[in-house]
């Protein structure tokens, strides 16, 4: 399923962008069910397994609950985003890429919501202490993502370079968990411009931050990450706590005809 172009895209660069993967209603029901989780949460009622992050920075244009969210974690076993995980082109390149069984192991829906703060340059893989590398990474536009609203920057080839330092992010308002690489030259990173549906596909060592919102509108994204089936989480012995947004769940294959 991975075309030689992706495959040299990926070898060569460590990403690849599919232009107008999901359908813009996809995108709005994926976005309608994270509202619905943010609106049920402020009343009081969880959603079975998921977690709401509150935006750190005060948004002063919000007037719904999802206005002052930054991240809503472990969606995947929402049907929704479950099936979103399982779609059979996705499985199929990731599995391409390291191997046939995977399990989806972290689901973030990133608002980011009018006046939030970016991410500083990362590897995803700093964040993930396990037995087995790469993770695959899938970023997926739920609204337009520009330089304006707080676009994607990867830093390609990255991907070769083993996992950096990380040092906290400082910065007043910076969302929980945020720490950033500052040994490492990214003067000739890239911006990653989208449409809603488009999706980029990444690897775990790739570079990546992304700016803040300085729009007057959300820049949403759906991202979740997949792992080699059988990978162990590390995280309580390497880093000596719980990283509560993991969640091992085994992809189940559908065939690409199936609906
Ligand atoms: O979408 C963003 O603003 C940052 C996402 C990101 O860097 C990540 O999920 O690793």
């Amino acid at each position: 399923m991975l075309s030689a172009e992706r495959k040299r895209e990926w070898d060569d660069q460590g990403f690849f962008i599919i232009r107008n993967f999901a359908p813009i209603e996809e995108c709005r029901a994926i976005h309608t069910r994270v509202i619905e989780i943010c609106r049920l949460n402020a009343a009081g009622k969880s959603t079975p397994n998921v977690f709401v992050l509150p935006e750190k920075k005060p948004n002063p244009l919000a007037r719904n609950p999802e206005d002052s969210v930054g991240k809503v974690f472990r969606l995947h076993r929402d049907p929704i985003f479950k099936k979103l995980v399982e779609d059979p082109e996705v499985v199929g390149l990731v599995s391409d890429l390291i191997g046939p069984d995977l399990d989806c192991f972290v689901s973030q829906f990133i608002f980011k919501n009018h006046g939030a703060l970016g991410q500083p340059w990362h590897q995803d893989s700093y964040y993930f202490a396990f037995n087995t590398r790469p993770q695959i990474g899938i970023w997926l536009a739920v609204t337009e993502a520009t330089l304006d609203n707080g676009c994607l920057h990867v830093m390609p080839v990255s991907h070769l370079e083993p996992v950096h330092e990380h040092v906290p992010d400082r910065r007043p308002h910076a969302q929980y968990g945020y720490t950033e690489i500052v040994d490492y030259d990214t003067s000739k990173s890239m911006p990653v411009l989208m449409q809603p549906g488009d999706l980029l596909v990444f690897h775990s060592h790739l570079m990546h931050r992304s700016t803040d919102n300085l729009s007057g509108g959300i820049r949403a994204a759906m991202v979740w990450h997949y792992a080699r089936s059988g990978t162990i989480d590390q995280t309580r012995e390497k880093l000596c706590h719980r990283n509560p947004a993991h969640d091992f769940m085994k992809i189940e294959r559908h065939r690409a005809t199936e609906d």
